[in-house]
């Protein structure tokens, strides 16, 4: 089963990304039954669908699992839905800060997971590990990324995608500002039991 694996780069106020620091992690370590491609994305508005769909050309994969950091959160966010618009508060790594611009103008409202998440959650859970299923991934780079991962799914029947938001990690130099943090070994078990689940289902 051929997984694509993404995380992001730092941006805003932050140095470090937890998502790229899990992404890098669980790529070193593997998981069984996965054979993993590992990339690192853009938090750039105009720049991310064309290197998601650059990588998904290249790759083939038949599952994009997208990890993306949430400042503030204390669990594992298993996203629902994509939202077909742009709306921030902070620029992004091209210096754009859209506002409520639509993702794509013939496209629909809101795109799903083809993913079943509440699954997910529960076997994440089992292992001690606090996740919840989220129903809005923002309206920032990660939403468009997911809205564009779950439009290639449209093109691509049979392929599946996912976005998981993780908390900033215990020790992250950057998360200063008494956010919540997660161990990062935590993290890294949550996403490989998340692949597997995912592996398993589709086999
Ligand atoms: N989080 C941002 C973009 C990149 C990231 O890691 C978001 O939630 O949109």
């Amino acid at each position: 089963m051929k997984i694509l694996l993404t995380g992001f780069e730092p941006f805003g106020k932050y140095s470090e990304n937890s998502s790229w620091a899990v992404t890098e992690k669980v790529a070193a370590c593997g998981v069984v039954g996965a054979e993993l491609m590992a990339m690192r994305l853009p938090v750039s508005f105009a720049g991310v669908g064309t290197a998601l769909r650059k990588a998904v050309d290249k790759c083939r994969p038949h599952v994009i699992i997208m990890l993306g950091q949430c400042a503030g959160a204390d669990y594992i966010k298993l996203e629902r839905i994509a939202i077909n618009m742009m709306d921030a508060t902070i620029l992004d790594n091209d210096g754009y800060m859209p506002d409520e611009e639509q993702i794509c103008a013939d496209g629909d409202a809101a795109l799903f997971t083809n993913v079943d998440i509440k699954k997910l959650r529960k076997a994440v859970e089992e292992q001690g590990i606090p996740a919840k299923v989220s129903n809005s991934a923002g309206l920032y780079v990660c939403n468009r990324t997911y809205y564009e991962a779950l439009r290639l799914c449209c093109e691509r029947p049979g392929m599946k995608a996912l976005f998981v938001h993780l908390p900033f990690y215990d020790g992250q130099l950057s998360a200063t500002d008494g956010q919540p943090t997660m161990p990062l070994d935590d993290m890294v078990k949550a996403v490989g039991i998340i692949t597997t689940c995912i592996c398993r289902r589709c086999r």
